[in-house]
């Protein structure tokens, strides 16, 4: 295979999430989610901004299927509100919720797009915050119920399946830090919101082989490779903190069906636990979480650099040049993404891997002629597509590849200040707009290759084709 070419049947795609794009607050019988109200509270958002409106996907899923074809791709990750199909988080279902999702999986179909849905995107009923949320076990069984009903209603054409995104950031940005929703800042109650996002997942996973015989079933991690700033033993300790309390409390349980117990042993030197053990663990439920699956969807952006700090943590030591940062102040280290996958296939050898999101924030406006030349976001995605290529010839099963994101959108507690997307959204119209990025994206699908440079005359060439 020439270097630079990916092997035959790759999945190109592109990721989104519900309460990002969506919008449609209030329609089709929809419930609110926390992240509705938490972005109602003053200061919650960077620029003020709620996700009512969104990118409006709610009504122009259409076009963007349309653009999702023109760039050739064989995977849409999205995902599924579950506030639209069950409002009040369990109990009735929104059928006009379900509806909606079942024309997109079908209008996926037809343009040749394999739809991989994800169920859990922070988005949690707030009906079920009010019951204690991810803090509840409760609401693991209510996430089951929700598995089911959507596995039965789109399983006959959905055969790829995701769980939940990202527990790290659920439990401990929405339950320790603050910064996401329900923004809660209780180190215990974020040590049971894990719990039971793995529990959650567990119980969807069971759930759904239940109802989909064929489904290719994985949970999506990110992983962020920790790196001491210096050899010294206090700085080392500081990275094997950091990992333990980052890659590995997910990574463990999923595929070892264990706690890491150093990283117990840190949460009790922090005085969040009594003893290494979490109380929340229930017989079996390890067993569940560990269950085999069929993949596992890696999200990676960036690297840690630690060294030790007071009070037992790690603190952050990055000393990149601000030109290596996105506008998220995450270094660009691609390497990166090389190091996680290896590691994660060394260490805990899933079956397969997808990289489910890889991108970068970047703000570029357009020119005279409507143009967005995105150089930099290229050139981020080139370097980490190069380094998946090479973990790939160093033996790492990688079967895709999704942007995050098809779309600028709702960056959460950044609002619409961090813009993702291969397309740009116009705020007062909503009008989608390719970047120069979009372009060469679809250069890579339809060579199933990283060219060796952006080639302009190519792109001259696409923009005309434009849909
Ligand atoms: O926008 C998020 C996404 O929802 C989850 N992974 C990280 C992205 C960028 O912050």
């Amino acid at each position: 295979m020439p270097k630079h070419d990916f092997p035959a049947g790759f999945l190109w795609g592109v990721a989104t999430s519900a309460a990002q794009i969506e919008g449609g607050r209030r329609e089709g019988g929809r419930g609110d989610s926390i992240w509705d109200r938490f972005a109602a509270l003053p200061g919650n958002i960077a620029d003020g901004s709620v996700p009512d409106v969104a990118c409006d996907h709610y009504h122009r899923w259409r076009e963007d299927v349309a653009l999702m074809k023109w760039l050739g791709l064989g995977g849409y990750r999205f995902s599924i509100a579950w506030p639209r199909v069950f409002p009040e988080g369990r109990g009735r279902v929104n059928v006009p919720g379900l509806d909606f999702y079942d024309a997109l999986v079908d209008a996926l179909l037809e343009a040749g797009i394999q739809p991989c849905p994800t169920l859990y995107h922070w988005d949690l009923p707030q009906a079920l915050q009010e019951a204690g949320g991810w803090g509840e076990r409760d609401t693991a069984e209510a996430f089951a119920q929700f598995a089911t009903v959507v596995a039965r209603r789109l399983g006959d054409r959905v055969r790829h399946w995701t769980t939940v995104n990202e527990p790290w950031c659920a439990a401990t940005l929405g339950h320790e830090e603050g910064k996401h929703a329900p923004g809660r800042c209780d180190p215990a109650e974020a040590l049971r919101a894990g719990h039971h996002l793995l529990l959650a997942h567990g119980l969807a996973t069971a759930a759904i082989r239940r109802e989909v015989r064929a489904a290719q079933l994985g949970i999506v991690l990110i992983h962020c490779p920790a790196h001491a700033a210096s050899d010294s033993a206090a700085d080392r300790d500081a990275a094997r903190w950091f990992d333990g309390f980052f890659n590995r409390w997910y990574l463990d349980p999923v595929f070892r069906g264990d706690y890491p117990a150093d990283a117990l042993a840190d949460r009790v030197a922090l005085g969040h636990l009594p003893a290494p053990e979490l109380p929340c663990v229930k017989e079996g439920d390890l067993a569940l979480i560990a269950a085999p699956l069929d993949f596992l969807g890696l999200n990676y952006y960036s690297r840690a650099v630690v060294r030790a700090g007071p009070h037992q943590r790690p603190v952050d030591a990055r000393g990149a040049p601000p030109a290596e940062l996105t506008d998220m102040g995450w270094e660009v280290y691609p390497q990166g993404l090389h190091e996680s996958l290896l590691r994660i296939h060394r260490e805990y050898r899933p079956r397969r891997i997808y990289v489910t999101e890889n991108g970068a924030a970047y703000t570029d406006r357009s020119d005279a002629r409507g143009r967005i030349a995105d150089a930099r976001r290229i050139a981020y995605l080139r370097a980490h597509l190069l380094a998946a290529r090479r973990a790939i010839a160093d033996g790492v099963p990688l079967a895709g590849y999704f942007v995050w994101s098809l779309l600028d959108n709702f960056e959460w507690g950044f609002g619409y200040t961090k813009q993702f997307g291969l397309y740009a959204v116009e705020p007062e119209t909503l009008r989608r707009i390719p970047k120069d990025s979009a372009f060469w994206y679809r250069d890579v699908v339809s060579a199933n290759a990283v060219p060796d440079q952006p080639a302009p005359q190519t792109r001259g060439e696409s923009r005309a084709s434009e849909p």
